[in-house]
């Protein structure tokens, strides 16, 4: 298999930040792509009393617009992971050569708000990827997972991370272990429990899967999508306390005047990677599969700051643009170390053949000329943007949400 052989794909949620960008990108390159989604993402954005910055359009409308350009090679059907009848019908049907999964809930401050959203994004993503599990066992086994983890599940541990797995002594004897995951939020953890349980099914029933250890995804553009010219195809940008991530955040802060929000002393280190980077790394995936009953794991990042490098960055850009930016340490939400220990590991994409597109300072740059149009909507959620959603004890947002219940009939379009 390589990069001229077509395949058939299978996106688990489609319809996100990642989903929609991925679907076009593989559709573009000649891809039979089939998406599901439950559209879950735009209704807790819409909870936590927030927008899509970029104004997305109703995935029917999305559709009609992706298959003037793409035809039959690009479907999509509604539905939910946690329902096992659904996904089995989906695989059914399908036959995916790969199944890219990214239809989990992917914030860490909304899987803290309390219990119930605790609760809720476990549920949601541990049982969503066991009923794919057993529904891959059961209908598609030679199929290649692509699995979109994290990271945060390794946490900030005083080693260097390797990619998954290291060599161990311990009483005089050395084996190739997985590296501990310490996890910083039951989102991570969640992430966690999904790896032990894909290492499980490779292990037991011969899957062959990609676990991905992805860094935090910014930008506004792929190869596909550049808002000044198809903005019908835009993908989802969000910049509220819970759903935005850094980058995003201070670039969208940027446009409205609103202080960059380095959280606590700013030397929390992370690995980045641009959404069109993102994409690059997850076709060369697809399209070089492990073998059966492999489970390998990659860390996908590209450039690795500390936030309040990061903020600098974006103020520099930002001021160049002839923008008034100010950094501003806000106090932490969070419980996490504001200063430590980060090397990693990220080998395996570069020798499959990634190579970054842009360098992060040049990426901020064509975010802010993509968010400028966009200023207006982004100021009326100014609201949105401090941060309100601490770890330590478990209070709710202030605001919003304290009749929480999680709506699962309604559709929007935020
Ligand atoms: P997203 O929320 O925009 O996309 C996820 C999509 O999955 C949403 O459209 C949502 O409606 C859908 N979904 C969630 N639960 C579902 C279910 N039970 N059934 C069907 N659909 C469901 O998130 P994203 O930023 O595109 O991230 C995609 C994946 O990548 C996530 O798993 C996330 O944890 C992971 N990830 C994201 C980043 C990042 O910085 N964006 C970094 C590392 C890893
Ligand atoms: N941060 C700030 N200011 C902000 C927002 C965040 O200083 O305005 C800090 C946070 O405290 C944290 C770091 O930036 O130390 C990263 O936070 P984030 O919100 O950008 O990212 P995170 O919560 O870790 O989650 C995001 C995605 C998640 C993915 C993860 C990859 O939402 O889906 O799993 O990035 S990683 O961080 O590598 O685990």
């Amino acid at each position: 298999m390589g990069k001229d052989t077509i395949l058939n794909i299978l996106i688990l949620g489609m319809d996100g930040y990642i989903g929609w960008s991925l679907a076009l990108h593989l559709a573009e390159k000649g891809n039979r792509v089939t998406g599901i989604d439950n559209f879950s993402r735009r209704r807790t954005v819409e909870e936590i009393g927030s927008w899509s910055a970029t104004p997305i359009h109703s995935m029917e409308k999305r559709m009609q617009v992706a298959k003037a350009n793409y035809q039959e090679r690009i479907r999509f059907h509604e539905g939910d992971l946690v329902d096992y009848k659904f996904v089995s019908d989906v695989i059914k049907s399908c036959k995916p050569d790969a199944i890219v999964h990214l239809g989990e809930q992917p914030s860490a401050p909304y899987s803290m708000i309390d219990v119930a959203h605790a609760v809720y994004t476990q549920q949601n993503n541990v049982i969503g990827n066991l009923n794919l599990l057993f529904a891959m066992r059961n209908f598609s086994p030679d199929a290649h997972l692509v699995k979109l983890g994290t990271m945060g599940e390794y946490g900030t541990p005083p080693l260097d991370i390797p990619e998954g797995f290291f060599e161990v002594e311990y009483n005089g004897r050395r084996a190739n272990m997985m590296f501990p995951r310490q996890p910083g939020s039951f989102y991570h953890a969640s992430k966690v429990h999904d790896t032990f349980n894909i290492m499980l099914a490779c292990r037991i029933w011969g899957l062959r899967s990609t676990d991905i250890m992805q860094g935090v995804v910014y930008g506004t553009r792929t190869n596909e999508i550049n808002l000044s010219e198809n903005p019908d195809l835009c993908t989802r940008f969000d910049f509220d306390e819970i759903f935005g991530t850094a980058i995003n955040r201070y670039t969208a802060e940027s446009v409205i005047g609103h202080s960059l929000t380095v959280y606590g002393k700013g030397g929390q280190t992370r690995g980045f990677l641009a959404l069109v980077d993102s994409i690059q790394c997850l076709t060369l995936i697809c399209e070089n599969p492990p073998a059966k009953g492999e489970y390998r794991v990659f860390n996908q990042i590209d450039e690795v700051y500390n936030v309040t490098e990061l903020a600098e960055i974006v103020a520099k850009v930002g001021r160049r643009n002839g923008l008034a930016v100010e950094v501003a340490h806000v106090p932490n939400p969070r419980h996490e170390a504001e200063n430590h220990h980060y090397k990693v590991e990220a080998r395996h994409l570069r020798n499959l053949g990634f190579k970054p597109t842009r360098s992060l300072e040049q990426e901020v740059g064509l975010m802010l000329e993509d968010l400028t149009p966009f200023k207006d909507r982004i100021k009326e959620k100014e609201q949105v943007i401090d941060p309100k959603t601490t770890w330590s004890n478990g209070q709710s947002l202030e605001e919003g949400i304290q009749n929480y219940s999680i709506r699962q009939n309604t559709r929007t379009t935020s």
